[in-house]
């Protein structure tokens, strides 16, 4: 059940800023994927294509520098929600619980599901392919919009 759930997550349409290391970098290997890629002036966005239904709450693509990659959990979003990695294989994400109440990384796939209390940062280590996106979500509020991803590095 979950992982169909995160099957269906990983058709993302990522839009990405004008500002910021070269988004358009990251949007050409998201091309090349099963991701559906679509570059926008807007301020940028992490967004699911028709067929999921359940909100992303989007708070932007930031690209990677270097294996670790920090991400905020906040009430209720990851941010940035998308990331760029810069290289595949075996990364890791810090991630810091900067809201009010518990959160949670969860990737089914990885057997991950590691909860976050307010104020810490736990270390994930996440294995990234060079041909899918990698999603991941907190577990207590995924149908809040509580997603974020992990983009395959460009080629
Ligand atoms: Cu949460």
């Amino acid at each position: 059940m979950m992982r169909r759930r995160l099957v269906g997550l990983g058709l993302l349409v990522v839009l990405a800023t004008a500002c910021g290391p070269d988004p358009n970098d990251a949007l050409s290997a998201v091309a090349s994927s099963n991701v559906q890629a679509a570059v926008s002036s807007s301020s940028g966005t992490c967004t699911p294509v028709a067929g999921y239904t359940a909100p992303i709450t989007d708070k932007g693509l930031a690209s990677a520098d270097g294996p670790e990659m920090a991400v905020s959990a906040g009430d209720f979003f990851f941010q940035p929600t998308c990331i760029a990695a810069d290289g595949a294989g075996t990364l890791t994400l810090k991630v810091t619980n900067t809201g009010a109440i518990l959160h949670n990384v969860t990737i089914a796939d990885q057997g991950i599901d590691i909860d976050v209390a307010v104020g810490e940062t736990v270390e994930v280590p996440i294995t990234l392919t060079t041909d899918a996106p990698l999603i991941y979500v907190c577990k207590f509020h995924r149908t809040s919009g509580m997603v974020g991803a992990v983009l395959p590095p460009t080629p």
